[in-house]
C-alpha cells in the first residue's frame, strides 16, 4: 500500500482491511444480518453456501441483530485481536437498514472499542449517509465496478428503486448516480471511504483505470481490486456462462496501472459475509449460533475480555515502534541488508538496484515467515528490490499437507500450488520438506528456509542481495517449467 497521510493512518492503523500492516495483527468479523439486497450483479449467488468458500455474499447462518451482538462479544472475548464489525451482507447492509443500525447500536452500548465497518453497493447510500455518521461509523466500503453505464449494464442485470424493477442500462445509471453521490457525502462528513472493484476480463478491466482516478478525485483513499470469482457450481451467471476470472499476471497488471492514482489494498481475502478471525485465517465454525447462544457472557467476563483487548493492541503498538526504530537505526557497516534504503552490501560500483525486481512468495504468520510450507493456505506475494519488498498479491491454496493418512494422497495439491506460485521465483517458509523442495525445484521456484521467523521484508530484502551476488538477476526472469 502506498505511504497514507499520518492522521488517516493513525485512523485506520487498527483496521484490518484498511492498513495492510494491521492486518497482521488484528481480526475482524462480518455480522450476517442483512439478508435482503437491492440489486442483482452478475457474480452473486447468495444461496450457495459451502464452508470452505470464501466469498462476499455467503453466509452459513443468518442472524438478529441480538444474535450478533452476542456473538461479537463471545468473538472479542476469544479473540483479543478482534478490532472491527463489519456488515457485508449477505445481502446489502443498506437494503436492511433497521437490522444493520441496530446490530450497530447494541455493540456500541456493549463494546465501544470495537471499531465499525460497512460495506455497500451503494444504491441506498446517500440517503443513509447521516445516520452511518450519527452511529460513529468511521470506515465504509463501496463496491464500484464502474462510472459508465454501458459497461454497467453489463454487470447489473437489473436493480430495485423507488419499488420497481429497473432493467439495463437506466438501472446501471442510477446505481452509478447513487454510487458518486454517496462517495461524495461521505467524504464531506469526514467518513473515510475504500472502494471495491470486481475485475471482470474483457467486462470492466481496461475501464477501472478510469474508475481509480474518479473515485481519487472525490476523496476515496484506498483502492481494491478484486478478482472475480465465477466457477459454473456457484450458479452465478457469469459462472454458469464461462466469464473468466483475471490471472494473479493481470490483476497485478491493472493493480500496478491504478496505483499511480491512489493507495491500492493487495490484501484483500475477498471475505464471506460471516468471516471471523484474522484475514486469511477464518475461524467462523468455532462461534456457531448454537455454541454462542450456550455462552454465558457475564458483565465481569466481558470486562476482563475488553481489558485483555487493550492490553494487546498497548502491545502491538510497542512492537510497531520497536520494527520502525530497527529499520531506521543505523546500519553497521558488515550489514547484509537495509530496508527501504539502498544497501550498502551491494557489489562496489553498482546500485542496490540494478538488479531486476523479482516476485517471492511468503508463507507468512503474524508478519514473519512463521509457517510451514505444507500448512500454508495461503502465500503472501512481495515484489523485492534493493530497496525494499513491496506486497503486491495473495495467491490462495489448497492445503498440501494436512498430516498423518493423507500424505500419501497430497502429490495433486502439491501441483495445484506450484501452479499458484506461477511468476514467484522464490518461496520463503520456516519449513519445507524433501519432496515439495525438489519439486518446486523442478518448477523453476527456489525454495528457502532460512529465514524461520523473521521479519518479511527484511528477509526477502536479504534474499534478493544474495540472487543478485549470485549474479541471478542479471538476466530477465526465467521461464518457468510446468508444475
Ligand atoms: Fe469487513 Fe469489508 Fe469492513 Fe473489512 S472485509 S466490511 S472493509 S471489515 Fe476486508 Fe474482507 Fe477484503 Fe472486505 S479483506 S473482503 S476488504
Ligand atoms: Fe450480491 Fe452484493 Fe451484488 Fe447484492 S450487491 S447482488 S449481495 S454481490
Amino acid at each position: 500500500m502506498n505511504a497514507l497521510p499520518d492522521d488517516i493512518r493513525r485512523r485506520v492503523e487498527n483496521h484490518p482491511c484498511y492498513s495492510e500492516e494491521a492486518h497482521h495483527h488484528f481480526a475482524r468479523m462480518h455480522a450476517a444480518v442483512a439478508p435482503a439486497c437491492n440489486i442483482q450483479c452478475h457474480y452473486c449467488n447468495r444461496k450457495y453456501d459451502c464452508a470452505n468458500e470464501s466469498r462476499p455474499g455467503v453466509v452459513s447462518e443468518l442472524l438478529t441483530p441480538e444474535q450478533a451482538v452476542k456473538k461479537t462479544l463471545a468473538v472479542a472475548a476469544a479473540i483479543p485481536q478482534l478490532s472491527v464489525l463489519g456488515i457485508a451482507g449477505p445481502g446489502d447492509p443498506l437494503a436492511n437498514p433497521e437490522r444493520t443500525f441496530t446490530t450497530f447500536r447494541l455493540l456500541a452500548e456493549k463494546a465501544p472499542d470495537i471499531k465499525l465497518c460497512v460495506s455497500t453497493n451503494g444504491l441506498a447510500l446517500p440517503e443513509h449517509v447521516e445516520e452511518l455518521a450519527r452511529h460513529n461509523i468511521d470506515h465504509v466500503t463501496i463496491t464500484i465496478n464502474c462510472i459508465d453505464p454501458d459497461v454497467g449494464e453489463q454487470i447489473y442485470p437489473w436493480i430495485f428503486w423507488k419499488h420497481k424493477r429497473i432493467r439495463g442500462r437506466a438501472a446501471a445509471e442510477i446505481l452509478i448516480e447513487q454510487q458518486q453521490k454517496g462517495l461524495e457525502m461521505l467524504v464531506a462528513k469526514g467518513i473515510l471511504v475504500k472502494i471495491n472493484s470486481v475485475m471482470i476480463p474483457g467486462v470492466n478491466d481496461e475501464h477501472l483505470k478510469e474508475v481509480s482516478k474518479l473515485v481519487k478525485a472525490k476523496g476515496a483513499f484506498l483502492h481494491n481490486v478484486m478478482p472475480l470469482i465465477a466457477e459454473p457450481e456457484h450458479g452465478t451467471f457469469y459462472g454458469v456462462m464461462g466469464q473468466r476470472s483475471p490471472t494473479p499476471a493481470e490483476l497485478k497488471a491493472l493493480q500496478d496501472a491504478c496505483e499511480g492514482d491512489m493507495a491500492m489494498m493487495r490484501h484483500c481475502r475477498q471475505c464471506r459475509a460471516d468471516a471471523v478471525g484474522l484475514l486469511g485465517e477464518d475461524r467462523g465454525a468455532e462461534f456457531t449460533l448454537e455454541k454462542v447462544e450456550a455462552m454465558e457472557l457475564t458483565d465481569e467476563f466481558l470486562a476482563e475480555a475488553l481489558v485483555r483487548r487493550i492490553a494487546l493492541r498497548e502491545k502491538v503498538a510497542a512492537e510497531r515502534e520497536a520494527k520502525k526504530a530497527r529499520a531506521h537505526a543505523p546500519q553497521p557497516l558488515t550489514s547484509v541488508i537495509t530496508f527501504h534504503r539502498p544497501s550498502k552490501s551491494a557489489p562496489a560500483g553498482r546500485p542496490a538496484s540494478a538488479g531486476r525486481p523479482v516476485l517471492m512468495a511468503v508463507a507468512a504468520k503474524g508478519g514473519l515467515i512463521a509457517e510451514h510450507f505444507g500448512h500454508a493456505r495461503e502465500f503472501l506475494v512481495y515484489e523485492v528490490t534493493g530497496e525494499g519488498a513491496k506486497l503486491v498479491g495473495l495467491r490462495k491454496t489448497e492445503l498440501y499437507c494436512s498430516g498423518g493418512d493423507t500424505c500419501g494422497e497430497a502429490v495433486d495439491v502439491l501441483g495445484n500450488t506450484i501452479q499458484a506460485l506461477a511468476g514467484c521465483e522464490v518461496v520463503l517458509c520456516a519449513k519445507i520438506g524433501f519432496e515439495p523442495w525438489g519439486r518446486l525445484e523442478a518448477a523453476g521456484i527456489q525454495p528457502n528456509g532460512e529465514h524461520p521467523m523473521e521479519e518479511i521484508e527484511p528477509a526477502c530484502v536479504a534474499v534478493w542481495h544474495e540472487m543478485l551476488k549470485a549474479g541471478k538477476l542479471d538476466a530477465a526472469a526465467p521461464e518457468r517449467k510446468c508444475a
